[in-house]
């Protein structure tokens, strides 16, 4: 059966407030005791203190005392509470057993303190010796006929630091099979800004939201995902903006707001943020959007001087969404033509706009095609490098833009390349590497034979869960770089390494004294993280002295490999600065610049000069045939998201609060008549079974049907969940990121 604790009640009307404190103040002390709980807490987001390991949204310039979430406080926990999984719980639980706990419990085993191998044929993780491992790492890596056999997996949240030295570990190595969680997540983003605007980045400081007349917030759920946000868009209210919703739920975070740092949001109802909710049908958006623009072309709402002077392909857009055929759109995308008006008329009556969006957008197989369209009506409003408008793709992991910014790309740019060659003196590879989605063919048709992960949980994160599970365990070697123990860790080669590091709430010690990482946050500001609780373990090594360790043992083995010294890197990390401030673009001066309060922020020349670095030399409209997915009779177009209470495949808890759901996790929402039309009731227990494109099955057993204000013809689940149902080869055009918000499913009655 499905979950027993279970409980389906109301959603909520309005976000945070107090409940929202209490909720963050209790999993706090649960986890650390409240002498602990409220050091590190005070130290969260503030000047001197260490960077959120929750989301990327920046810190603004005048800081509360307690400049933190509910979620960033219960991702602090996670990471600082005070129990560990130690060598003993691997001795009394083999593989198979910890295997048969869910990820929750995996989670709060707690902080991990030992390296760990498991041998081939073993049914135990036993302790191995840092130096150890690092040779048995090395052998592998020698052991392979060819650099690209192996391929090397990065999380957001690795730092600047770690992940500069990962990416110039694994080109002198000789590949560029970089996959990292970006693949899966803003990839969509990237492709479509660059082609766009020649930047992959968002062209929004944070002081243009408080500036901005409207703010469009599409495919993002900030209540639960990006919470400090919020505060921004409350602020962004009372200073006159209007807000607009593109989502298929209603999310309570954007319907109204209690700020919890402030007192009118302790009583009262709160602030409403949401003017117009566009309940758009799931990977309709690319119809509404062409529906929006076609209006904006038909009423001449067009900042033509903007156009002629930074634009190309005008002529050809416009002709094409002024030809758009409203009854697909409407069919499209579930709305009226009066809502999609109201909607266009809000964005003709702004002289400054800011698109927001995130995974609702990033996951569909139109994701690219769909965020250029998101830039066209930017462009066309002129709503880019001007004071409250622009770009703003909302990241998700901590430093999943640092990363990037760093070089960990499996397409690095060749004049990233030819840096690094000039720098080190080698010649770095030049062919492109598997992203997530090939790294995953290549492990299953046996092409890549060592997957080391810097963090992260990638058989949960991945889709198909059943397909990546196979391809791992068919490696010969899998290391995982972790702070807390995960599936990943389970499903494995059949030589599998645990190597446990610091987090960012910890004070980092190297033999050149403490040191201080950095980090890149959604806006492109770069600064300074230090942690100061005391190592959850005295076997811990940093993510940056790990990597440095693994390069030095395996690059010795490599005739010809380049002479790097990776034993300066790890133990001080101004060394690995100096590199970075030669090697990655924009960040001259980076020691200084990252060390000043605040940090500096990244260039960016669409925002800073109107300097678009395209082929053409201008922005690019760009022209996308409307492509709708159309869902065979009796079946769902279901989009799998967070609940309230997870990080990703960190499951915290069972309280998805807003959405009305306690004690489980296993539920499908639903809308009331298509629960009857398809001869269910809300309560009844279903398997999900999803149809891919070539026929196959795959199914996800027992999830509770729960009536929902969904749009016709639509589901929603919670990810981890349901990736098994997510076809490996169902990707976005032109990205490679999985379609984890349009999977065609149907429910089956157990
Ligand atoms: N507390 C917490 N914070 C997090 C995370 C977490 O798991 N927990 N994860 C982090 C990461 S890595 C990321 S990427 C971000 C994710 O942040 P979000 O993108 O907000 O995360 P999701 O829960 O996937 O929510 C997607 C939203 O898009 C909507 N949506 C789904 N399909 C469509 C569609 O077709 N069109 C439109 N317009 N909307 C759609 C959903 O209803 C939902 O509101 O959050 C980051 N922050
Ligand atoms: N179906 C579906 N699938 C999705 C998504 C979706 O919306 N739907 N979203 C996708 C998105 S947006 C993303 S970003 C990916 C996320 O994919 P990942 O980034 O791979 O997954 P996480 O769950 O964030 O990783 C959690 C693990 O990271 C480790 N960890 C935590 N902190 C640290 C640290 O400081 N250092 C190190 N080394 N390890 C640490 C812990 O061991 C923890 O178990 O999932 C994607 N998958
Ligand atoms: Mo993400």
């Amino acid at each position: 059966m499905t979950d027993p604790e279970l409980e389906v009640g109301r959603p909520k009307k309005a976000a945070a407030g107090v409940t929202g404190v209490a909720v963050a103040l209790d999993r706090a002390v649960r986890a650390m005791g409240p002498v602990r709980a409220t050091k590190t807490l005070r130290q969260l987001n503030q000047v001197g203190g260490f960077d959120c390991p929750s989301c990327a949204w920046p810190d603004p310039e005048h800081r509360s005392v307690a400049e933190f979430c509910e979620n960033g406080a219960k991702a602090v926990a996670e990471e600082a509470t005070r129990r560990r999984a130690t060598p003993d719980l691997f001795a009394s639980h083999s593989i198979a057993a910890l295997a048969a706990h869910d990820e929750m419990w995996l989670g709060q085993q707690g902080r991990l303190t030992h390296p760990m191998v498991k041998r081939p044929g073993a049914t135990h993780y036993e302790p191995i010796g840092w130096h150890d491992a690092f040779d048995l790492i090395a052998e592998h890596l020698a052991a392979l006929d060819s650099p690209d056999e192996a391929a090397f997996y990065t999380s957001g949240r690795a730092s600047n630091e770690a992940a500069y030295s990962y990416q110039l570990f694994a080109r002198a190595f000789g590949t560029n099979n970089l996959p990292d969680c970006s693949n899966m997540c803003h990839e969509s983003t990237g492709v479509a800004l660059q082609e766009t605007i020649g930047i992959g980045k968002g062209s929004v400081q944070l002081h243009d939201l408080y500036d901005a007349e409207l703010i469009v917030v599409a495919g993002q759920n900030p209540g639960t995902n990006h919470p400090r946000m919020l505060s921004a868009l409350e602020t962004a209210k009372r200073r006159g903006a209007r807000i607009l919703v593109i989502n298929p739920l209603r999310e309570t975070g954007l319907v109204a707001f209690k700020n919890p740092q402030k007192a009118r949001g302790v009583v009262g109802s709160g602030t409403p943020l949401a003017d117009l909710h566009l309940p758009v049908r799931v990977n309709g958006d690319l119809a509404l959007l062409q529906a929006i623009g076609s209006l904006l072309v038909e009423w001449d709402a067009i900042d033509h001087d903007f156009v002629a002077r930074h634009t190309r392909g005008y002529p050809a857009w416009a002709a094409h969404v002024a030809a758009v055929d409203w009854a697909v759109v409407e069919s499209a995308t579930g709305l009226t033509r009066g809502q999609i008006t109201e909607a266009a008329e809000m964005l003709r009556g702004s002289k400054a706009t800011i698109w927001c969006w995130a995974m609702g957008l990033t996951q569909h197989r139109n994701a690219v095609a769909t965020i250029k369209e998101v830039v066209n009506l930017a462009l066309v409003r002129g709503d880019i490098g001007r004071r409250g408008a622009g770009l703003c793709p909302v990241r998700g992991h901590s430093n999943v833009q640092g990363d990037r910014s760093m070089g960990i790309w499996e397409r690095p740019p060749q004049h990233f390349l030819d840096t690094l060659a000039r720098e080190y003196a080698f010649e770095p590879p030049r062919e492109h590497g598997y992203d997530t989605v090939d790294a995953i063919r290549a492990m299953r048709d046996g092409r890549v034979k060592v997957f080391m992960a810097l963090g992260g949980n990638f058989v949960q994160a991945a889709p198909d869960t059943g397909v990546t599970a196979d391809a791992l365990r068919r490696t010969d070697l899998t290391v995982q770089v972790s702070t807390k123990l995960n599936r990943s860790h389970l499903v494995c080669g059949r030589t599998a390494l645990i190597l446990p590091t610091l987090g960012r709430t910890e004070i980092d010690r190297r033999p050149s004294g403490e040191q201080h990482v950095t980090v890149e946050d959604s806006m492109s500001v770069v600064h300074a993280s230090r942690g100061s609780l005391e190592p959850a373990g005295e076997m811990l090594l940093s993510e940056t002295a790990i990597v440095c360790h693994v390069a030095e043992h395996t690059l010795a083995r490599r005739p010809g490999a380049p002479q790097i010294d990776w034993a300066a890197m790890r133990d001080d990390y101004t060394v690995v600065r100096r590199h970075i401030a030669r090697v990655v673009p924009g960040c001259a001066g980076y020691e200084a610049n990252t060390d000043r309060q605040g940090g500096f922020v990244m260039p960016h020349p669409p925002r800073d000069s109107l300097t678009f670095p395209t082929p053409a030399g201008a922005a690019v409209l760009t022209v996308s045939p409307i492509d709708v997915l159309q869902v065979p009779d009796g079946h769902l177009l279901l989009q799998t998201l967070r609940s309230h209470d997870q990080f990703n495949t960190t499951i915290y808890g069972l309280s998805d609060r807003y959405r009305g759901i306690e004690g489980g996790r296993h539920v499908v929402f639903v809308h009331r008549e298509d629960i009857a039309t398809l001869g269910y009731d809300d309560g009844d227990v279903v398997d999900l079974v999803s149809v891919a494109e070539d026929g196959s099955e795959r199914r996800a057993p027992a999830f509770r049907v729960v009536a929902y204000d969904v749009p016709r013809g639509t589901a929603a689940a919670y990810y981890p969940e349901t990736n098994p149902l997510v076809p490996l080869d169902s990707v976005a055009v032109g990205s490679n990121t999985p379609t984890s918000k349009s999977v065609v499913v149907r429910l089956e009655r157990r």
